[in-house]
């Protein structure tokens, strides 16, 4: 993968999110997304590489831009060998959520980001439009933890590892009616629970850091995201694991379609004939080398959201590379008025 691609995508990322936070608290949960689109798209375009969007914003049908099997960059042009060079024309594979947490974004609240994973070709689970059971924990619980196992035993196992009582473990969960009993048994347990309304990508990744209080994500989001997660965690050496979850008993509403049966059906022609299989952070991100950007779109735990000022807006992105072994917080100052003016630092 060629180098230079990690600087150029901490602005494809950084745009697609100043373009979203112009909709923050607006209500227009749709809006905040397509613009995020539009932006990442041009940026992407610009770039000397030649990308295929893996995960993106659905079938072609369905998404105009960014739709799965798109391809992206300069290199995908048709007198691409003038234009580029060998490296840059090495087929990568991309996935994107322009706008993780589109309510957060609507409703201003915190935690939404604009991301992306990028691999050589081959490097990222192409995941299915599907719900996901995860389990996200620190490098030090990397390989102890098990989605397979109870939330109790795996809390058990977390305290250890984290060389802490499970009183002092947070765990991050959706707020959803599908994990009342998963809830009831963290605390049970004796950890504490963070309910969020949306956005567990920025829950996964935050248990890559320390300082953050949290230690660990469970349960039920989106499958696609898991996989833009798990990219982050492989970098970083945090565990991830991801099932798919194929049983509309399960999760009654959205991704999934209403027959069980008809279900797995689809993850065979998929290619997947093992539906209940435990994917870990290595197999969602097998690549050789992965990179993973985002950018804030509101504050959330790793970055502020984008701030605007007259003449310009600021924002905080992370690019984690598995290449550099670097994990990259990067605060720009976008300057978009047309008289120079001095930037306050702070
Ligand atoms: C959302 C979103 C998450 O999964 O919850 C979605 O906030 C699917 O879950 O960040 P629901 O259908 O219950 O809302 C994510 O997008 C990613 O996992």
């Amino acid at each position: 993968m060629d180098s230079t691609i990690s600087l150029e995508i901490i602005e494809v990322v950084e745009q697609a999110a100043i373009a979203s936070a112009r909709w923050m608290g607006k209500g227009e949960k749709n809006t905040a997304d397509q613009v995020a689109v539009e932006a990442m798209r041009d940026r992407m375009n610009k770039i000397h590489m030649r990308g295929r969007i893996v995960i993106g914003e659905g079938e072609r049908d369905d998404a105009p831009m960014l739709y799965i099997g798109e391809e992206v960059g300069i290199c995908t042009q048709p007198n691409a060998a003038e234009l580029c060079t060998i490296d840059e024309l090495q087929e990568i594979d991309i996935a994107v959520d322009p706008c993780e947490g589109t309510n957060l974004v609507a409703y201003g609240q915190n935690g939404s980001m604009a991301v992306l994973a990028i691999s050589e070709k081959g490097g990222l689970f192409a995941a299915p439009d599907f719900y996901m059971n995860k389990l996200a924990a620190p490098p030090a619980a990397a390989g102890h933890v098990d989605i397979r196992k109870t939330p109790t035993e795996n809390l058990k196992i977390l305290a250890e590892c984290l060389d802490r009582s499970i009183e002092e473990l947070v765990v991050v969960v959706m707020d959803r009616e599908r994990h009342k009993g998963l809830i009831s048994e963290i605390r049970a347990a004796g950890a504490r629970v963070r309910l969020i309304s949306d956005g567990d990508v920025s829950a996964a990744i935050s248990c890559a850091f320390g300082g953050t209080n949290i230690h660990a994500l469970m349960g039920i989001g989106a499958a696609p995201e898991g996989v833009i997660s798990a990219a982050a965690l492989r970098c970083m050496g945090g565990h991830f694991q991801g099932q798919l979850i194929y049983d509309p008993a399960v999760v009654k509403t959205g991704l999934i379609g209403e027959s069980k049966e008809g279900n797995i059906e689809r993850l065979k022609s998929m290619g997947i004939n093992d539906p209940d299989k435990v994917y870990n952070a290595n197999e969602l991100a097998s690549g050789r080398e992965v990179l993973f950007a985002a950018s804030g779109i509101t504050t959330g735990t790793l970055m502020e959201g984008v701030r605007f000022f007259n003449g310009g807006a600021r924002t905080e992105s992370l690019v984690i590379s598995s290449q550099t072994k670097t994990a990259r917080f990067v605060d720009t100052i976008h300057m978009t008025g047309d008289k120079p003016r001095a930037v306050s630092l702070y």
